[in-house]
């Protein structure tokens, strides 16, 4: 029975139309990071950063799940190892795509934070700097969104769900952010054998015992296929 442990990125829903971050037309070319994705920005700013997730939620809601997210809610269901999927992604396609078994190790955008109480509830479609927490009533509330200098979430369930990997896929993602792109050389520290599916060679492609090339919604069907053949 393998245990298949699967990292995605924007890659993953490029073809739902929601943006990349590092490719050409990509969100860090139009937005600076650190004016918008990291703590810093947000308390200088936080209606220009709460505008910029609100876009991107809108787009979210509008999207809808392609052919690469629904094989791997099919994986999930059908493999008759565990499928953990990591994602990097803020999006739920994933979920709707028929995935379970999700770690959000960046946040999500249908997750509302309290920066004064912590209270979590679910995202209304627009958040502001006014609105108050609808625990505390304090107008400190944020996207529960991991920005730069801050610690992913569910880092112990990741290590933990790497270490009973039998093996380690990438899907969609540069290699440019750690500690994500750290994962691959952690799985071959421990002998795990590692595949990348990407449209092209990643920054951490030489650490990849396997590679596909191509769109998501083409190569991982196609992969899926094969491991459910196998
Ligand atoms: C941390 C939420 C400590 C926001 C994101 C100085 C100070 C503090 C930290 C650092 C520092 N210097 C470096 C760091 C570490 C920093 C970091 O890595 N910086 C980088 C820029 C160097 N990391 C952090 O700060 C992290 N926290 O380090 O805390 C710690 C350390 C260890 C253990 C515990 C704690 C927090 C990082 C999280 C930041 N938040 N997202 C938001 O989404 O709005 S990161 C952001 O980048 C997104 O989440 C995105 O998912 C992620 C990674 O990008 P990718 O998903 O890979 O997307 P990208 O566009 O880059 O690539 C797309 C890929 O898809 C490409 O390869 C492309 O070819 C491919 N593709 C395109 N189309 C398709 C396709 N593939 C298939 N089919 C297609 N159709």
């Amino acid at each position: 029975m393998t245990h298949i442990l699967i990292l995605t990125g924007a890659g993953i829903s490029a073809e739902s139309g929601l943006g990349t971050f590092r490719d050409v037309d990509g969100l860090w070319t139009k937005y600076d990071l650190d004016e918008v994705a990291t703590p810093e920005g947000f308390a200088r700013n936080p209606t220009l950063v709460h505008e910029f997730y609100n876009a991107r939620r809108a787009n979210c809601f509008d999207a809808t799940p392609n052919a690469a997210h629904t094989a791997l809610g099919r994986l999930q269901s059908e493999h008759a190892g565990r499928v953990t999927i990591i994602t990097q992604n803020v999006d739920d396609l994933h979920e709707r795509g028929g995935a379970t078994d999700i770690i959000h190790m960046h946040g999500e955008l249908r997750s509302a934070l309290c920066a004064n109480c912590d209270h979590r509830w679910p995202a209304p479609r627009e958040m502001s700097a006014e609105a108050p927490c609808p625990s505390c009533a304090e107008p400190n509330t944020r996207p529960d969104i991991v920005w730069f200098g801050e610690m992913p979430y569910r880092m112990e369930d990741i290590y933990a769900a790497l270490s009973e990997a039998d093996l380690f896929v990438a899907i969609g993602t540069s290699g440019n952010v750690y500690p994500a792109a750290g994962f691959v050389m952690e799985a071959r520290a421990m002998g795990i054998p590692t595949l990348e599916l990407n449209l092209e060679p990643s920054d951490t492609a030489s650490a990849f015992n396997e590679a596909r090339f191509g769109p998501a919604t083409q190569i991982v069907p196609g992969w899926v296929e094969d491991v459910l053949k196998s």
